[in-house]
């Protein structure tokens, strides 16, 4: 496993030098700067792999831009309105240009109007320190009273809904509005600060679109980039939807070991690949982490190593981040398959044996509390997980233990 960082560009608060004492080997990045469906051209590729490369002092990092989080696909594509067609092409440009920067795995995912979703981006845990949160009933109060989603109530069993009605009224208008902007916070272009209105234009732009048109929007996407990327050696690979169930009356359809099934067999090229992400996946109890990774593992260019705790065994539940061993998935189980599966690789003699991981997400603790970092991206909270990660990787690939 190729242990990387995600890295948010110069305004990030963990900086390259931090990067190099957590022990990384390689970078996650994109050029968030630039709007989605826009070229990513050589030259602002390069200044991102530059940036990369120096230390404060002026020094070589010795670190590489090897895998990009994400090449944002458009809602127009994902709707196949408006720009599609033009977008398509701009995508398809974007990743010519990386590859000839050297840069071979591309990260993306196909969620309607929503990325990721929680209601709260600072929980506080017993022990003091803050992790994301998604609380089912909040989040109801959220799309019944706060948003007024017309038919949001049926959507829920009843007694989230009445739950939500009691949770409404314990808020405050602070309360309110901060569980507003946590749940838009994952919107595309969200740093914008969008209004209610936005958020109800962007729903309405996808009212009554199935789960099955917008399936056949992802494979006619795939269909389009994933043979040039195959010629130009580029792994692709879908992020699941976080959280792996509907909100807001939105389809999604990269949640379950089925979901990624088909998509896969329709588009069989091994440049159409998966970026297995633990914690979304693993906020459904239906999904075995593991076993995905034992069934599906080829086609697994990209992994997302983090632990949720789910508070129901419904498939649609209220779930907080926990440690990365804490939580449901077996995380030494999750990293035996996958180093399993890079044996595999080894034997068959592929070039991409080593799978880039990066620790996902990570609680505020110490000097993370109080800083105003990227919700998720602590630097303290994410080196722990990493670390945590990197003991039972080195473990299991000890020959003490494979040889036992
Ligand atoms: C959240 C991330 C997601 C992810 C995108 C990939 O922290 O896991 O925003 O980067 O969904 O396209």
């Amino acid at each position: 496993m190729r242990q990387t960082w995600r890295w948010f560009g110069p305004k990030d608060l963990v900086s390259v030098d931090d990067m190099r004492q957590a022990g990384v080997e390689g970078v996650v990045s994109a050029l968030h700067h630039i709007p989605t469906g826009a070229l990513w051209t050589p030259d602002e590729i390069a200044r991102r792999q530059r940036q990369i490369g120096v230390m404060r002092d002026g020094s070589a990092s010795g670190l590489n831009w090897e895998v990009v989080e994400s090449l944002p696909v458009s809602e127009d594509i994902k709707k196949q309105k408006g720009d599609w067609r033009a977008h398509l092409e701009t995508w398809k440009e974007s990743m010519r240009n990386l590859r000839a920067a050297g840069i071979e795995v591309i990260c993306y995912n196909f969620m309607p109007v929503l990325d990721w979703t929680r209601t709260d981006l600072a929980w506080r845990r017993p022990s003091g320190a803050t992790c994301m949160r998604f609380d089912l009933p909040d989040f109801a109060a959220f799309d019944i009273h706060i948003l007024e989603r017309p038919g949001a109530a049926e959507e829920f069993p009843e007694w989230v809904v009445a739950e939500a009605a009691l949770r409404l009224a314990g808020m405050d208008e602070d309360r309110k509005a901060a569980l507003a902007r946590n749940v838009v916070f994952g919107l595309p272009g969200a740093a914008e600060q969008f209004t209610l209105e936005d958020v109800r234009r962007h729903l309405a732009e996808y009212a009554g679109m199935s789960a099955g048109t917008l399936r056949r929007h992802l494979i006619d996407f795939l269909s389009e980039v994933a043979p040039l990327a195959e010629e130009v050696g580029v792994r692709l690979c879908c992020h699941p939807d976080d959280p792996p169930f509907p909100l807001l009356g939105l389809p999604r359809v990269m949640s379950t070991e089925a979901d990624y099934a088909e998509v896969m067999q329709a588009v069989d090229l091994k440049a159409n690949g998966i970026t297995l992400c633990t914690g979304s996946l693993g906020a459904r109890p239906d999904n075995d982490l593991p076993g995905m990774m034992e069934r599906m593992g080829e086609r697994v260019h990209f992994l997302h190593l983090r632990n949720v705790t789910l508070e129901g065994d419904d498939l649609r539940n209220s779930f907080f981040e926990d440690g990365h061993l804490d939580g449901g998935t077996d995380m030494v189980a999750m990293i035996a398959a996958v180093l399993a599966e890079e044996r595999r690789r080894e034997a068959e003699g592929r070039t991409d044996i080593s799978i880039p991981m990066r620790p996902d997400h990570g609680q505020d603790i110490l000097d993370d509390l109080g800083r105003k970092g990227q919700p998720g991206y602590p630097a303290i909270g994410r080196l722990k997980g990493l670390a945590e990660l990197r003991g039972i990787m080195t473990a299991l690939d000890h020959p003490l233990v494979r040889g036992a």
